[in-house]
């Protein structure tokens, strides 16, 4: 199998993140790709190649082009400011409670703060995504890796993955937040459904609700988000991911949230997969742009599911079993002692072997 890899996440260096507002360890770190990287290196089965640049529309396909040029400016405009943080995260955000009562048109109307600790919170969810110096090209690194893995398949390669970090799903089109800057698998998607016509599947099976990817493609009737997560009701992203979001518009019954309980076993999450599986394949199209996390693992620090190793093999093999060809991109996963592992049995699995 094909891996696309770039050592520029490095740059994202991220000490901290919060927990209830006390500064804890973060989990989303770059010795998290490292590991992922050396054991697909040992396995022997995996090709690596480096991104190629694909520039800044196919990112502004599907984000605001404010939320690209404040993450690209945010840490020179914190310099200007005389803001002398190791790194940066918001104080304030715009609760929707705040406009409570006024028009959409007066709240979408308020402009774009020019401060960098307004920004942070204007174009931000929540506290858990630092911003650092070299974090800007790290995420424009992890949007070329997708796109790259995403060529190779468009290339007649019938699976390949991408190491992205920092990775996603949490980004939405004007916001980034869950360790997530640019939507790598929404880029992907999307530019896979401009080179193709064609329909495309996203099959989401990181622990957490992928907010940003259901946001992006809400009303739109070419990409299918199936995702299998923990219930909003009591984890993060806690606002979206419910059952009964299904879509709206041209995207009416293109959206499949399929929340599960704390400590889910892996007979419960085969379970869960071969819905989300079967409603893919009702669909018609060729590719399944996967977010891939393993934070579903049981002894994940952030997680409560309860999968072992040997079940990502199995999980791998249906997807695969689908017939489709597979855009795999790495979102989550932050228990690191059995992340190598993890991620070589789902791909081994993918891959039939
Ligand atoms: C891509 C991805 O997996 N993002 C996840 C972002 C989660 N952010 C909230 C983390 C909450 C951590 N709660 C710690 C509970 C410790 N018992
Ligand atoms: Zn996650």
């Amino acid at each position: 199998m094909q891996v696309v890899y770039s050592s520029a996440h490095r740059s994202h260096d991220v000490t901290h993140e919060t927990f209830l507002g006390q500064p804890t360890p973060a989990n989303e770190v770059a010795e998290r790709a490292e590991i992922i990287r050396s054991s697909l290196e040992a396995d022997g089965g995996f090709t690596f190649a480096g991104p190629t640049d694909h520039g800044e529309a196919p990112i502004t396909a599907v984000h605001d082009p404010g939320l690209v040029r404040f993450l690209e400016g945010a840490w020179g405009q914190a310099e200007r400011e005389r803001i002398d943080r190791p790194y940066l995260v918001a104080d304030t955000y715009p609760t929707f409670r705040m406009f409570e009562g006024m028009s959409e048109e007066f709240v979408v109307g308020q402009p774009a703060p020019t401060s960098v600790a307004g920004g942070l919170g204007w174009w931000g969810l929540d506290t858990s995504n630092p911003i650092v110096k070299g974090t800007y090209g790290a995420a424009r690194a992890a949007v070329d890796v997708a796109l790259t893995a995403a060529d190779l398949v468009l290339g007649g390669e019938t699976v390949a993955y991408g190491l992205c970090r920092p990775p996603g799903h949490h980004a939405a089109r004007s916001m980034a937040g869950g360790y997530c800057f640019f939507n790598n698998a929404a880029i992907a998607a999307e530019a896979i459904v401009r080179a193709t016509g064609e329909r495309v599947a996203i099959l989401d099976v990181d622990y957490h609700h992928g907010n940003g990817t259901q946001q992006i493609f809400w009303r739109r009737g070419d990409v299918f988000y199936a995702s299998i997560h923990a219930d909003p009701a009591r984890q993060y992203p806690f606002f979206l991911g419910y059952g009964n979001e299904r879509g709206e518009g041209d995207g009416q019954g293109e959206n499949l949230n399929l929340p599960q309980p704390a400590g889910l076993s892996d007979e419960g999450y085969l379970a869960a997969l071969d819905r989300a599986l079967g409603a893919i394949v009702d669909r018609p199209g060729s590719i399944i742009v996967v977010s891939l996390g393993f934070d579903t693992y049981g002894r994940d620090p952030i997680g409560d599911f309860a999968l072992t190793t040997p079940v990502y093999h199995e999980v791998g093999r249906r997807v695969a079993a689908t017939g489709r060809r597979l855009v795999i991109l790495q979102e989550g996963g932050y228990y690191r002692p059995a992340l190598g592992d993890n991620t070589v049995a789902w791909l081994r699995g993918a891959e039939g072997r």
